[in-house]
């Protein structure tokens, strides 16, 4: 694969890491350890020139904008709260396939007194739907288990990624407006497109191919989770 120059692929752990595997194989790209089960934040790969760097998922846009990554994957809901200046997004990789929904309990009327509380960790996402509806609502900014706030009386609703809908369910929530459909892309460092763009072209080529292939073997895969399937 690699022609002209080294490369260096940021890839996040869990789901992103597992679906990016087989098209990484397509490019004739195989990591030597199993990020599951080893500590190292470098992998090499059967190409000498070539290594993986395992980071957090939100990390990813900001190792390729500087460069410290040539190439990484990413998913849209993180490149759509971080802005993802600095980098190309030239492939959509169709993986880690999800929903950005707003969510909340069923039949509870939104506040008459006060602005509406939404709590999130995509908060300039949530603004945007918001302020495109032209709602004012009062955004509570949090890291994780985004379910339990409507729960507790922490918001009257969240914006958070569905997949199954199996989370919502479990914690009583419905999904109840749809922001964005998600994926993950190939985001490419802008000065790596330039100086390594052989080495780059030859690989987004091959994960190109791959996707198309799996997309041809595959019915399209339409997520759950939205209005009307619960
Ligand atoms: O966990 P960490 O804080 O390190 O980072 P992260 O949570 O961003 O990473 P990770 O690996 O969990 O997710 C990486 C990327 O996968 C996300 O940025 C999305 O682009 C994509 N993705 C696809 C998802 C999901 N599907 C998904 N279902 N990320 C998270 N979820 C969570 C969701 O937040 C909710 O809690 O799964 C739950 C809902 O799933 P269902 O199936 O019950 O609806
Ligand atoms: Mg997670």
């Amino acid at each position: 694969m690699s022609r002209d120059a080294s490369l260096t692929i940021a890839l996040s752990k869990g789901r992103i890491f597992d679906e990016t595997l087989p098209l990484l194989a397509h490019a004739g790209i195989r990591p030597l350890d199993d990020p599951a089960t080893s500590r190292k934040l470098i992998l090499e790969t059967n190409q000498p020139r070539v290594r993986l760097l395992i980071i957090r998922a939100s990390d990813v846009p900001t190792y390729v904008q500087y460069g410290a990554a040539d190439v990484g994957v990413s998913g849209k809901d993180v490149l759509l709260e971080q802005g993802g200046e600095g980098l190309y997004e030239p492939l959509d990789l169709r993986i880690a396939r999800c929903r950005l929904m707003v969510a909340g309990r069923p039949g509870v009327a939104p506040p008459s007194t006060r602005r509406l509380r939404i709590a999130t960790k995509y908060v300039k996402s949530a603004a945007r739907h918001y302020a495109a509806k032209g709602e004012q609502v009062e955004l509570i900014k949090l890291y994780g288990s985004m379910e339990l706030a409507p729960l507790v009386g922490l918001a009257d609703r969240i914006v958070d990624l569905v997949e199954s809908g199996n989370t919502l369910k479990a914690n009583g929530l419905v999904p109840l407006e749809h922001i964005a459909d998600i994926s993950s892309r190939l985001v490419v460092n802008k000065a790596a497109w330039k100086m390594k763009h052989d080495t780059v072209t030859v690989l987004l080529d091959a994960l190109r191919e791959a996707v198309e292939q799996r997309a041809k073997r595959t019915p399209v895969a339409v997520p759950t989770g939205g209005p009307g399937s619960q």
